[in-house]
């Protein structure tokens, strides 16, 4: 069993009702079962500015899948709630599910890169999952809490929880 920690994002179609659903539809994962969700954060869009704003949340999944087979899940799931793969980088977007930890394993392969690579910087990321993990430790072996300590809130804003 593992415990993965999957980040959530959109800015597209009512991004509150992506994330939820998403959540909802990460529920149903086989091997799976979701232990923590964060609360939903609104966010300034990291890259091209001339797009809205974000919806993040970060969740918790105990799993028995491995890393690939999880990343399969999350793009059918990203897939169904329509998303378009586009060439414009960090542009506009209906559902990102991206895998930011998958336990303590380093994964670099031609689908996966785990830890995420932007998850050290991004405050969409750093503080919903400090949340819901106040002490995890990376697999490089610096905690959360020293990382948060580096990164800007960026005027993010709380909002309400989401029920899982
Ligand atoms: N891939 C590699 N590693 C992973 C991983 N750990 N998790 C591969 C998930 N996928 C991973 O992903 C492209 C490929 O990355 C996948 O096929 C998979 O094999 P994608 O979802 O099609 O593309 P993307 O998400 O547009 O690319 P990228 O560069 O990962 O985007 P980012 O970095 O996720 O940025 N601003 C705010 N405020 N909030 C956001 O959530 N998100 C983005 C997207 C830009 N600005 C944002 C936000
Ligand atoms: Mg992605």
């Amino acid at each position: 069993m593992t415990t993965a920690y999957i980040g959530l994002g959109s800015n597209l179609s009512n991004p509150k009702d992506q994330v939820r659903q998403a959540v909802a539809h990460i529920g149903t994962i086989k091997q799976s079962h979701i232990v923590a969700v964060s609360s939903l954060y609104l966010s300034k869009p990291m890259g091209p500015q001339d797009q809205d704003d974000y919806i993040n949340a970060v969740l918790a999944l105990e799993t028995t899948l491995s890393a690939i087979e999880l990343l399969d899940q999350l793009q059918a799931i990203e897939n169904s709630a329509g998303r378009v793969r586009k060439d414009n980088r960090w542009g506009a977007r209906i559902l990102d599910l991206d895998i930011i930890l998958f336990g303590d394993d380093i994964i670099e392969n031609s689908r996966l890169t785990v830890p995420h690579y932007g998850m050290t910087e991004r405050e969409f990321v750093l503080y919903p999952l400090i949340e819901i993990a106040p002490e995890l430790v990376l697999p490089s072996g610096q905690s959360l809490k020293s990382l948060l300590d580096n990164v800007n809130i960026n005027e993010m804003i709380k909002q309400e929880a989401i029920c899982f």
